[in-house]
């Protein structure tokens, strides 16, 4: 029974109970209407509307998004309970969240635990409020608050709503008691029904909205969302309510049919699958972590033993010397710093925070650590010497991990007398802010340490995805891809602007050129050098760089790369040198420039990602092809609202991208074209990935 209505003595009480988080099912909304409309004929004087579980509604439920909407339909059950002829009162805890945070303002009055939270995450899913929140948030809290609340998507505390407004009264101590004597108050005091709908519309201002619209043309480039939550909060102060829910409801509808829309909710649940192993039985033991070591600080290395100073664990952060160390803890010290600026954490926070890392130089220190995370540079005998070091320093039992990008763990597992304690836990720079961890299964780690590894990934706010090994895993192995791409895009006649620019406006945060800059173009170019020749690919794909690199021009780091950067104020600009130098090698290499199209660029550039992801899925090198959306959406800027490159490729058809990558084979030839098998399969028999998926 997701809804209870009992009368207890004088009230009305709706207990609502559907885990995990009371989402408002069919059956949820069905028990409410039932409830509310008990109340309207029993001897209760208010109505409490309570939750059981950890949270209050925190949403509709998502699950039942595309399918044909069952009545009651949220936005006229809550109607029904805002015209309820007797008070009710909302009893918030956890967080109540988009549909739930509108049962809230639905309701007469909302009394609240102290540490909750209350929010429209809608955005984030490509949605807005569709049950009135548009409408009903900016007569309580004005059009600036409710700007900011609904396009941001952030959850804020009871505080804050308390002071906008949008929260009557904070409780500490036993909410459901409290709210109970809250409604015997309301009552007493003469049983006022505050009906949100009734109050008077919220001052227009043009002039915030305008600003909103443009500054989300900015930071969410081409979403359909954002913009139409400015225009129904526009509409909450220009229209009658009735009128004002219409608006609402078409602007939503409009939102929910979008294929942005459907790809942000793919992401939401793809995000929570990734965490989930396949096989591994829900009861597998974890290895208690006390304390964490991390080898190597330099930009990886502290940004990793932070993340977990940050998460609460004790570090210790070795290197080879004083000098290196003391380098090691500056970055972290300036990190910290930066976070205090940024009003991230206070002071104090940062002290007793970075004071949790304590730096070493001898191995010895890592003698009673739980785990080990080995950060230095990419090269595999160097980590393999440290994995020896290690399996003779540290206690058994100790989770060995390695962050290499590229090398094989099972090469660094076998340096080691115990390969089934040893784990990839690949980080993504910058290490304390990247969201995505790829956790690499070797072919002998136990399942404790990769469940424990899994775990842990939560607790320092990581997004885990599990890899098999292979060069480069799944994120950096289809990157290669991409890169190439990019690479002959630009000695084939683009320049570092105009692929930019197409994939910047397709919805990638940073264009490839820029990113090529951003990492430094010497990291693929020293890769080379320790590849013979004919493992290094078709030339045309890193003459340029190379030519570059030669300059001295390495990127960002060096003040130039392909781009030129004012060493000021780090201003990009495109020179005419850099121009000649790709010119001149394009011409070393007998190529003919010619005009490429963006759409062509883009095409190029993510059907070779797809293409590959294919294969990474067939290979079982990643469990499931959602979890190449999670690693590209956290790990590589790729556009939520896209909902990752296999998701894409489901919403434009394998058809149309088989077709597609088998024209790029006719053009550009069979090593880097020839369909993935998998694509090919599907394609031809008409299904998605998606329906693959469900069957494997
Ligand atoms: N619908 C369906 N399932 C949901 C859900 C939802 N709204 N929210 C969470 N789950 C599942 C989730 O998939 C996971 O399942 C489990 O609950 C625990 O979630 C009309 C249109 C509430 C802050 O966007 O932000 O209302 O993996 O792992 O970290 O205007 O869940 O265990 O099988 O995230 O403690 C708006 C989304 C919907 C809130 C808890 N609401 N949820 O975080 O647990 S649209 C949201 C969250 C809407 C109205 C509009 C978080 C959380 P499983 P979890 P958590």
């Amino acid at each position: 029974m997701s809804v209870s209505y009992a009368l207890q003595n004088d009230l009305g009480v709706i207990t609502i109970d559907n885990p995990p988080v009371n989402a408002l099912s069919h059956a949820v909304r069905s028990g409410i209407r039932d409830a509310i409309r008990e109340a309207q004929a029993d001897a209760s004087t208010a109505v409490v509307i309570v939750c059981e579980g950890r949270t209050f509604v925190a949403g509709a439920q998502i699950k039942e998004f595309g399918k044909p909407p069952k009545d009651p339909w949220l936005p006229e059950l809550l109607d029904e309970v805002e015209a309820s002829e007797k008070p009710v009162i909302a009893a918030i805890h956890g967080t109540a969240l988009g549909g739930g945070f509108e049962l809230a303002l639905a309701s007469h009055y909302r009394i609240a635990q102290s540490d909750a939270k209350v929010g429209f995450p809608e955005v984030k899913l490509g949605l807005l409020p569709g049950a009135g929140g548009t409408q009903r948030a900016p007569r309580l809290a004005g059009v600036g608050t409710s700007l900011e609340l609904i396009t941001n998507g952030n959850p804020i505390d009871v505080g804050t709503a308390n002071t906008a407004g949008l929260v009557d009264e904070i409780v500490d101590g036993d909410l459901q008691q409290a709210a109970f004597d809250f409604a015997r108050r309301i009552v007493a005091e003469g049983a006022h029904c505050r009906k949100t709908s009734e109050l008077p519309a919220p001052e227009a201002d043009p002039g915030l909205c305008a600003d909103y619209r443009k500054r989300l043309a900015q930071r969410a480039r081409g979403q359909i969302a954002p913009q139409k939550i400015v225009d129904c909060v526009e509409a909450a102060a220009a229209l009658p309510f009735p009128e004002g829910m219409q608006f609402e409801r078409e602007a939503f509808m409009e939102c929910m049919a979008s294929p942005q829309s459907a790809g942000m909710r793919h992401m939401f649940f793809a995000e929570r699958e990734a965490g989930k192993v396949k096989g591994l039985s829900k009861d597998t033991p974890r290895r208690e972590v006390r304390s964490v070591g991390v080898i190597g600080g330099g930009t990886m290395g502290s940004g990793i033993a932070m993340n977990f100073a940050t998460a609460g664990w004790p570090v210790k952060l070795l290197e080879v010397n004083d000098d290196a160390l003391g380098r090691g803890l500056e970055i972290i010290a300036r990190n910290y710093a930066g976070g205090v600026k940024r009003g991230k954490m206070t002071e104090e926070q940062a002290i007793e925070t970075r004071n949790r890392i304590q730096g070493t130089t001898d191995y010895e220190s890592l003698a009673d650590v739980d785990l080990v995370i080995e950060a230095v540079f990419e090269d595999l005998n160097l980590k393999q010497d440290i994995f020896a070091q290690l399996d003779d320093v540290c206690k058994p039992g100790c989770i060995l991990a390695t962050n290499t990008s590229y090398q094989d763990v099972d090469k660094i597992a076998s340096a080691t007398g115990r390969p089934e304690d040893v784990i990839g836990l690949h980080f993504f720079s910058p290490a304390h802010i990247m969201k995505l961890l790829e956790v690499v299964r070797a072919g002998k780690t136990a399942d404790d340490v990769l469940a424990t590894c899994m775990d842990i990934a939560k607790k320092i706010r990581k997004v885990p995805v599990v890899s098999g090994v292979c060069y480069g895993f799944i994120g950096n192995r289809m990157l290669q891809h991409y890169g190439r791409e990019a690479n002959l895009c630009l000695i084939e006649g683009a320049t570092p602007v105009s692929i930019d620019t197409a994939m910047e406006q397709w919805g990638m945060a940073m264009g490839p050129i820029r990113v090529f800059d951003l990492a430094g173009i010497d990291v693929g170019y020293k890769a080379r050098q320790g590849l013979p020749v004919d493992e290094r690919g078709d030339p045309k794909a890193y003459r340029i760089a190379d030519a570059f690199v030669e300059m001295g021009r390495l990127g960002q780091k060096s003040g130039a790369g392909f781009y030129t950067y004012d060493p000021e104020t780090r201003k990009q600009n495109f020179d005419e040198a850099s121009l000649a130098v790709i010119e001149r090698e394009a011409a070393a290499m007998g190529v003919e420039r010619r005009e490429i199209d963006a759409g062509e660029i883009v095409d190029r550039l993510i059907y070779a990602l797809i293409n590959e992801g294919f294969r990474i899925v067939e290979e079982g090198i990643a469990q499931r092809p959602s979890d190449i959306d999670v690693v590209y959406v956290y790990g590589y800027g790729f556009p939520a609202h896209r909902g990752g490159p296999m998701h894409y490729a489901d919403a434009v058809g394998l058809k149309e991208v088989l077709a597609r990558v088998s024209e790029f084979r006719e053009r550009f030839g069979d090593e880097n074209w020839t369909p993935a098998p998998l694509l090919e399969k599907l394609a031809k028999e008409g299904a998605s990935l998606a329906d693959w998926a469900r069957d494997n």
